[in-house]
């Protein structure tokens, strides 16, 4: 993985008296850092973590936002370099839903650059000795390789106190780096695939704003309180904007609307709070996510109190894009008939075209140094596996003939296997 390094602050706005007690003059600052340079080869997708900086005194994190920047600190597109996600994290501090981490999740955003601001009178607290981290994953849709920055720009209070909130972080298998599933997209037209995931409040409070992250396919992500029977929040995708060419993978939303609200959603101890992601069922999906953070201001709920209205942030919400991926490279060599399996090494599928009969589970055992997948872009039905290096393998049982298109997601311009699949 990427060095650990710390990193410098680049531009600090100036602040008044800070760090010295009650008597400290309150300021807000603009505080702008980057990560580490990244370089990806040409269209690749890479991860990274790493140490970050972090504001250097005692404070509050009103507002949160990441783009990508060149080496002259030009803003870098989606069109170019994607910033698929990236994710923040507090080292060493519990995370809402996934304690066991001690790495506490508080901002994310991808292709649909969520920016999180929090209303008047809140902040999210940190002390000048916490520790930053960042999981990115990045894509690059040029032909030459790259580099770019995670600019990240923080709004800091100090000198006051603010009431703090706590993140909660909700998707559909929590706990994971790499919360992804697939859809397997074997409906019919208009029919839709949910998921959902729980969380019992341990706490009372209200939800001040929220941001959502989906994947192509995305038709909404509801948030809900089961226990009052209500639905809370929807957020939903934009598609509109350039599509980032070539295809490397099913476009994103472009937008995910978010709320905010100085009253807050309540939610009372005890409640539980859902999230459902739903997807377009009527072709295969893979690899998608269903993510949302809220922010929560711990206080005194009474059970089911009336919902106020939200400042929502809506985007130009519409129904998927039906977009079709094609492949890069043209799968070559020999057409394999009737095997079971084949290797899955640096750069290549051993076996990239393949003939098998219905019903064969097919394995695919990787020798690679670096991270492989295998995933499908269009097909019958949707699966993928996870990244996985030498010594992993893969099985996957083709219950349904027909073509099978796939490539490694991390390299899907280098790696591509045709699988075709018969009746008999
Ligand atoms: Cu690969």
């Amino acid at each position: 993985m990427a060095p650990i390094r710390r990193l410098a602050l680049v531009a600090v706005a100036a602040a008044v008296g800070v760090g010295f007690g009650p008597a400290a003059e309150a300021a807000v600052q603009t505080l702008v850092f980057k990560s580490g340079p990244v370089t990806v080869t040409p269209y690749d997708a890479i991860t990274r973590t790493a140490l970050i900086d972090s504001p250097a005194v005692d404070g509050y994190v009103t507002g949160i936002k990441a783009d990508l920047v060149d080496g002259s600190g030009k803003v870098v597109p989606n069109t170019q370099v994607m910033l698929h996600h990236v994710v923040f994290a507090k080292i060493g501090a519990p995370d809402y839903t996934c304690p066991g981490t001690r790495s506490q999740r508080f901002f994310a955003e991808g292709e649909e650059h969520y920016a999180m601001s929090l209303p008047t009178g809140y902040g999210y607290p940190n002390k000048g000795s916490n520790h930053w981290g960042l999981l990115a994953m990045l894509m690059n849709h040029l032909p030459g390789t790259h580099t770019v920055w995670v600019r990240y720009t923080v709004t800091y209070a100090t000198g006051e106190p603010l009431s703090p909130v706590k993140p909660i972080w909700l998707d559909m298998n929590n706990c994971k780096a790499d919360p992804i599933y697939d859809v397997p997209g074997t409906g019919a037209a208009g029919s839709t695939s949910a998921r959902k995931v729980d969380l019992t409040m341990p706490e009372s409070g209200r939800l001040l704003t929220a941001g959502g992250h989906m994947h192509g396919g995305g038709i909404k992500l509801v948030l809900s309180d089961q226990t009052c029977g209500r639905t809370l929040f929807t957020s939903q995708p934009s598609w509109n904007g350039p599509i980032p060419l070539p295809l490397l993978h099913e476009p994103g939303p472009t937008k995910m609307s978010s709320f905010q609200s100085p009253l807050g959603i309540p939610v009372a101890a005890g409640d539980d709070l859902r999230l459902t992601a739903v997807y377009d069922n009527s072709r295969p999906h893979t690899r998608v996510m269903g993510i949302m953070i809220a922010y929560l201001a711990p206080t005194l709920v009474a059970g089911c109190e009336p919902v106020p209205g939200l400042t929502i942030d809506l985007g130009t919400p519409g129904p998927p894009t039906n977009i079709a991926v094609p492949l890069l490279q043209k799968p070559s060599g020999p057409l394999r008939k009737n095997i079971k399996g084949t290797w899955v090494g640096d750069y290549t599928y051993g076996a990239q075209r393949v003939s098998v009969k219905r019903g064969t589970r097919f394995t695919w055992r990787f020798t690679g140094t670096v991270p492989h997948d295998v995933t499908l872009v269009t097909g019958p039905v949707g699966f993928s596996s996870p990244w996985t290096t030498s010594g992993g393998r893969f099985s996957h049982t083709f219950t349904r003939p027909g073509t099978y298109k796939l490539f490694c997601s991390l390299h899907p311009a280098r790696m591509t296997e045709v699988i075709q699949v018969r009746k008999k």
